[in-house]
């Protein structure tokens, strides 16, 4: 029995479905979770010693590539220096300034410990600086586990296909208005329906977990033209897209402004930290300077911040190059041998997160993304992952590059790529594994 096999065993006595996040688990694909023992560059390798080129990059965080050594540095050096001391650091500032010197609409920063504490949090500051109750979310967006926005989620929720989730009260989910992804109408709609009681709208900056699904031109305009119309506040969620997809994450691409953002994964260099920013007439707020209450005994953990200060420092102009480059790549490859193979599919960018939708037409919301043919996606994905790469095990994630792949890492993948696109053309929805 593998050892992956064996430690998934154990550890689904002791941990519920064996592992700590739902996305992890194969649950959709079936078959069972590899086991990590170690990773460097691009090269994720499991218990059993098998390598993989790594196209998740723990969910986005890993934009240089694993144990890079000038993170691994700055770990261990502030790790030497204390593991945590519920006071402010000098450090703390320093990542604060580099936020707020990448992301122009964001002039004040307060750090947290996870993307879900930052969207939790921003929207409570929304709904205590405007007075209102309602938000707008829309379906196939996922930002965090926070109650109020589970309903409709994207990733494990999509993979899982649960449409919400149990445990959220009717109180909490009533304020809590969802719309179609890309649909300004909608939006406008929901405002005319509820004059001034809605606090915000959170939005990601550009989708990446129903599969990867960029806005389309002018609808983060219109949510900026629509929010600001109505006194409402715009939350942009760059938790997956921030640092990654530009140095100012998506702003950085389509410069729309919002009021608040989040921000999580590559800010922390795979530590867990995470971050809440914006106007500084709304994050002033905050409890200490305000009234809205938000706290934290490990936030701004000097070793987190430590590997977040050198993941962004390392993060220059040639890093966002190869990340543009190699998702361009990834998505060539992608298209030449599902072509090769006669597979209908859709390879989709939003900047360099990649996804592939079984699909005869472009996807533009969470209906699309749901309406393509995922049941290819088991027999794709396990084949790809018996050819040494290893693909997010969901037909509902972005795929994730790092700047560290090379030739041998595309050379693999190209390897692999033609038995998967194979067994995706040869899948049928009554063969699939989930
Ligand atoms: N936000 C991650 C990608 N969709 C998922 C991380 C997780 O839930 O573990």
């Amino acid at each position: 029995m593998p050892v992956s096999a064996q430690l998934f065993d154990r550890a689904s006595s002791v941990i519920p479905g064996g592992v700590n996040s739902p996305v992890r688990a194969f649950k959709s694909v079936g078959g069972t979770p590899r086991f990590i023992d170690s990773a460097k560059g691009y090269t994720l390798t499991d218990a059993d010693g098998n390598d993989y080129v790594d196209l998740v990059c723990s969910w986005g965080p890993m934009i240089l590539g694993h144990a890079h050594p000038a993170v691994v540095e700055a770990v261990q050096r502030a790790a030497v220096g204390g593991l945590s001391f519920g006071a402010p650091t000098a450090a703390e500032i320093e990542l604060a300034e580099l936020i707020i010197e990448r992301v122009a609409p964001v002039e004040r920063v307060r750090l947290v410990n996870s993307g879900t504490e930052a969207t939790m949090s921003a929207v409570r500051l929304a709904r205590g600086y405007t007075g209102r109750t309602k938000i707008i979310k829309f379906s196939g967006c996922y930002h965090g586990h926070v109650d109020a926005l589970l309903a409709d989620a994207g990733s494990g929720v999509a993979t899982l296909g649960l449409p919400n989730s149990p445990g959220v009260t009717g109180a909490q989910a009533s304020d809590t208005i969802v719309l179609p992804y890309n649909d300004l109408d909608a939006v406008a709609a929901a405002f005319a329906a509820h004059p001034g009681r809605i606090a915000c709208v959170i939005t990601e900056a550009a989708a990446g977990n129903m599969g990867a699904v960029a806005p389309v031109p002018g609808f983060n305009e219109g949510l900026r033209a629509l929010t600001t119309e109505h006194g409402a506040l715009l939350i942009m969620d760059e938790v997956m897209t921030g640092f990654r997809v530009s140095r100012s994450g998506w702003f950085g691409r389509d410069g729309v402004a919002g009021d608040l953002y989040t921000f999580g994964k590559v800010m922390s260099g795979g530590l867990p930290a995470a971050a809440f920013g914006g106007r500084a007439e709304v994050m002033n707020q905050l409890a200490p300077l305000g009234p809205v209450y938000q706290a934290g005994t490990l936030s701004g953990n000097p070793v987190a911040v430590a590997a977040g200060l050198a993941t962004l420092r390392a993060a220059d102009d040639a890093v966002y190059a190869a990340l543009d480059r190699n998702a361009e790549r990834l998505g060539g490859l992608l298209t030449e041998a599902l072509g090769a193979a006669g597979v209908e599919h859709h390879v989709q960018f939003a900047g360099n997160m990649v996804s592939v939708f079984f699909s005869d037409r472009p996807v533009i919301d969470y209906a699309t993304a749901k309406a393509s043919e995922t049941w290819r996606f088991p027999a794709f994905f396990h084949a790809l992952l018996d050819g040494g790469v290893y693909a997010p095990p969901s037909a509902f994630e972005a795929w994730f590059v790092s700047a560290a792949l090379d030739e041998d890492a595309f050379d693999r993948i190209a390897a692999a790529l033609p038995a998967a696109a194979h067994a995706a053309a040869a899948a049928t929805p009554e063969g699939s594994r989930a």
